[in-house]
C-alpha cells in the first residue's frame, strides 16, 4: 500500500507513525504529509528518515490510504482531492462524522457496512470510541434506553500547546495558555467549543455519535465532558439505562468476551482501570462495574482508554486493516499478509 499520513508531524501523527509500525502494516510507500511550515522536515519510520511533504504533492502521488489527523479544515478541503484521485482516506477529524453518506467506523462494531465506495471514512471522536466499544455487547443483549456519561478527559487531546501549559503550571514556569483558565491542581467543564444549546461540541459528539456507529436511534445520551490535569487516557463515568434486566456476572462476561476490551473490575484489590495505566495501550479498559440501585435496569461503569491510540490512530489503523483485508482499497488490491 502506498499510505499518506497527513498531519504527520502533529501529536495523533505521531502515534498514528507508531500503530503503524507496531502493526507491521503493509506499506510500499510511505508519504509524511504536514502544513507548508513543516516541509522538508525529517521524520524516522522503522529507522528510516523521510522527509515530510505538502498536501498538493501527496495528492499527485495518489496514494491508496490516506490517514488525516490535521484538523476538521484540513479534512475538509483535502479529503476530497485525494478521494477524486481514488486514495481512500480515514479522517480523524469532526469534519464528516455526521455526514449521513459517508461512514462512521468502530472497526469491531460496524466495519462490515464498508464497501470500496466509501472513499471518506470517519474516525468518531475519542470519548466515544471507548464508551460504544464497551455499550455495543450490553445494548445488543439488553437494549438501551438511556445513557448518562461524564468524561475526565486528558489534555493530549486538546494537543501539545495544552500539555505544555500543564507541564509549565506544575513547574512554576509562565507560558502560553491553551486553556482560558490554569489546568494544573484544576477540572474544566469545557472540552471544545460552547454550542447555543448550552452544551459543548464535544457534549454533542458524545450524544449524537453513538447512534450512528450503533446503527439505531432508539436510545439517546446526554454528557458532561470535563478536561482535567492527565497527560493520556480519558475516563468515563457511565450509567446505562436498559429496556431489559441484567445479570452482573453476564455483563461482566459480555464485556470480558468483546474483542478489544480487558475488565479490571475487583474491589478488594482496588482493581480498576486508570489513566496511567490505560496509556500506551490499545485496548479499552472496563470496571467499577455495578447496578444502580436508585432505578430498575440501570448499570454504572467506569470506562477508560488512551485517547491518542484507540481514541485516534489505532482505530484509524485498525480501519485501514479493514480495508486491505477485505480487498475495499480500489486503487490497488493487495492482501494483508
Ligand atoms: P504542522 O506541524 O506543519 O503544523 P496537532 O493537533 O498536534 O497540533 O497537529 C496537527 C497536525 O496537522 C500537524 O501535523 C500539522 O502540521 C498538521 N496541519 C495543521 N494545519 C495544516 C494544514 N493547513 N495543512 C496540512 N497540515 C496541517
Ligand atoms: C478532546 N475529543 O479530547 C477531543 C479531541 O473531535 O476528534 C479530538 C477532537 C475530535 O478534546
Amino acid at each position: 500500500m502506498k499510505v499518506a499520513v497527513v498531519g504527520a508531524t502533529g501529536m495523533v501523527g505521531e502515534v498514528m507513525l507508531k500503530v503503524l509500525e507496531e502493526r507491521n502494516f503493509p506499506i510500499s510507500e510511505l508519504l509524511l504529509v504536514a502544513s507548508e511550515r513543516s516541509v522538508g522536515k525529517k521524520l524516522v519510520y522503522k529507522n528510516e528518515e523521510h522527509t515530510v511533504i505538502g498536501l498538493a504533492d501527496a495528492v499527485a502521488a495518489q496514494p491508496d490510504i490516506a490517514i488525516f489527523s490535521a484538523g476538521g479544515d484540513t479534512s475538509l478541503e483535502w479529503a476530497p482531492k485525494f478521494a477524486e484521485v481514488g486514495t481512500t482516506v480515514i479522517d480523524n477529524s469532526s469534519a464528516w462524522r455526521m455526514d449521513p453518506t459517508k461512514k462512521l467506523v468502530v472497526p469491531e462494531i460496524n466495519a462490515n457496512e464498508l464497501t470500496v465506495e466509501d472513499k471518506i471514512i470517519a474516525n468518531p471522536n475519542c470519548s466515544t470510541i471507548q464508551m460504544v466499544l464497551a455499550l455495543d455487547p450490553l445494548h445488543k443483549k439488553y437494549q438501551m434506553k438511556r445513557v448518562v456519561v461524564s468524561t475526565y478527559q486528558s489534555v493530549s487531546g486538546t494537543g501539545v500547546k495544552a500539555v505544555e501549559q500543564m507541564e509549565n503550571e506544575a513547574a512554576g514556569i509562565e507560558g502560553e495558555m491553551a486553556y482560558p483558565y490554569p489546568i494544573n491542581r484544576n477540572a474544566l467543564p469545557h472540552c471544545d467549543v460552547f454550542l447555543e444549546n448550552g452544551y459543548t461540541k464535544e457534549e454533542m459528539k458524545l450524544a449524537r455519535e453513538p447512534q450512528k456507529i450503533l446503527d439505531d436511534h432508539t436510545f439517546s445520551v446526554t454528557a458532561t465532558a470535563v478536561r482535567i490535569p492527565t497527560a493520556g487516557g480519558h475516563s468515563e463515568s457511565v450509567n446505562v439505562e436498559f429496556h431489559n434486566d441484567f445479570d452482573l456476572t453476564e455483563v461482566r462476561k459480555l464485556l470480558s468476551e468483546t474483542p478489544g476490551i480487558v475488565v479490571q473490575d475487583n474491589p478488594d484489590t482496588n482493581t480498576y482501570p486508570m489513566p496511567v495505566f490505560a496509556n500506551g495501550k490499545d485496548d479499552v479498559f472496563v470496571g467499577r462495574i455495578r447496578r444502580d440501585e436508585t432505578q430498575p435496569n440501570t448499570l454504572n461503569m467506569w470506562i477508560v482508554a488512551d485517547n491518542l491510540r484507540k481514541g485516534a490512530a489505532t482505530n484509524a489503523v485498525q480501519i485501514a486493516e479493514y480495508l486491505v483485508k477485505n480487498d475495499l482499497v480500489s486503487n490497488t488490491s493487495k492482501a494483508l499478509s
